[in-house]
């Protein structure tokens, strides 16, 4: 076994460089939901889970799903599954989502030459698509697995114009986007012994604290929404300003009522990363905007009461500036907790090898959300370097730090007793 384990970082890391090579962009990694170089990526996937010794389904939403079979002699066995995602954001990390999927292949390669079979099924899945780049949905393809799937998102266009029933009908995938496959996919609760999932920490915790693992304790709620704005387009050069409706200004302002009101509450935290002057030019008073906003919290009450309170004053804003404001929810997730029997048997493992236990909370989303509405969640966070910077193609991690994680992971599989 030691043999088998002795690479395990650096493949990793090389893993993570080759699958980075299949982007939408040419200079940087951007791999948006069934894009041709997110189709590729996914083959990809296929045959290094086929190579590690798993056998591996492609499901309706374009999800991997490579199993490790149990010990033959285990009677009835249950599903531990793990897994992340491998879309990304534009011009992201090669990390995020993706060392999810890796390090656990890397893993079951190595106990896999070692012919060490597991007392349960472990299915790794490289789920499709989380960030919500392309049709702005997030936990997509968890959610198909959980059994959550919205049918309402079929219609929902991407930038241009491709809805995702079309681009699931052409995608090839099993079912071709149709309901009944896509609900098809969902996993019975009932054989899961529960979700467990690796991810690059996204933040500085880990590092400023100089350990390279941490143990996520829960994964903060986040609400996304869109936010239009309309106006009235007039001249640039004739309309004085106390006779204007210009949307631009008026989002500007909301914006910064997002900023303020985010900005003295522990763990609340909001974001505009979308703005957009529709069909603007540079002598034309803005007749519309249109912004993305992004609210989280670790509770859902604090996440709430900013929502309500960023709402009505985006109302009172448009109202007193003669513009309309119409806010579209996008994505609800709700606060998700960990659970302490697996973080407990992750902290074992930590100990047993002489390591701090540390636990923290999750400030980004991740497919455990969706998952801790079917079963029981863990994650194992691995250190950020460069500042914790992610999001941003200076995300990285080290070849140790990789290794150890791979390490734990094993021990962790090796010793996990599902929860009677
Ligand atoms: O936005 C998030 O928290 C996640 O990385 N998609
Ligand atoms: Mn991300
Ligand atoms: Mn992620």
């Amino acid at each position: 076994m030691t043999t088998a384990l002795a690479s395990l970082g650096q493949s990793i890391l090389d893993r993570a460089a080759a699958l980075a090579a299949h982007s939408d962009m040419e200079d940087g990694l951007t791999c948006a939901y069934l894009t041709p170089a997110h189709r590729r990526a996914q083959a990809q996937l296929v045959q290094w889970m086929e190579t590690a010794g798993m056998a591996v389904r492609v499901d309706a939403i374009g999800n991997v799903i490579g199993r490790y079979a149990a010990d033959p002699a285990v009677a009835a066995p249950k599903v531990l599954m793990t897994g992340s995602h491998f879309d990304t954001v534009r011009n992201g990390g090669r990390y995020d989502g993706r060392l999810g999927i890796l390090l656990p292949i890397a893993v079951v390669g190595a106990l896999n030459a070692a012919g060490i079979r597991l007392p349960y099924h472990f299915e790794i899945v490289g789920f499709a698509e989380e960030e919500g780049l392309r049709f702005k949905t997030s936990f997509l393809a968890s959610s198909v697995l959980a059994g959550r799937f919205d049918p309402a998102l079929l219609d929902r266009a991407d930038p241009d114009g491709v809805t995702m029933r079309e681009a699931l009908a052409q995608s090839g995938l099993p079912g071709a986007g149709s309901l009944d496959a896509l609900r098809a996919a969902a996993v019975d609760p009932a054989t899961l012994a529960g979700f467990v999932e690796v991810h690059i920490e996204q933040g500085p915790v880990l590092l400023n604290r100089d350990l390279a693992l941490g143990i996520v304790t829960q994964i903060a709620g986040s609400s996304r929404f869109q936010v239009r704005v309309e106006g009235l387009a007039s001249h640039a050069g004739t309309t004085p300003m106390d006779m204007r409706r210009d949307a631009a200004a008026g989002a500007a302002e909301m914006i910064l009522l997002v900023e303020s009101r985010c900005a003295h509450v522990p763990t609340l935290v909001g974001t505009v990363g979308q703005l957009q002057v529709p069909n603007g030019s540079s002598n034309v008073i803005p007749a519309a905007c249109v912004f993305s906003m992004d609210i989280r919290a670790g509770e859902d009450g604090i996440r709430e009461a900013a929502i309500t309170d960023i709402v009505m004053g985006i109302e009172r804003i448009a109202a007193r500036r003669g513009l309309t404001a119409t806010v579209e929810r996008v994505t609800p997730v709700n606060n998700a907790p960990c659970a302490r029997w697996l973080m407990d048997q992750f902290g074992a493992v930590l100990r047993k090898r002489g390591l701090e236990a540390f636990e923290l909370p999750s400030g980004a989303g991740h497919d455990a959300m969706m998952m801790q509405r079917m079963t029981d969640v863990a994650m194992l966070f691995v250190r950020c370097g460069n500042g914790g910077i992610s999001h941003n193609p200076l995300e990285t991690i080290t070849v140790e730090d990789a290794q150890l994680a791979a390490e734990v992971f094993v021990d962790f599989l090796r010793h996990f007793r599902p929860q009677d």
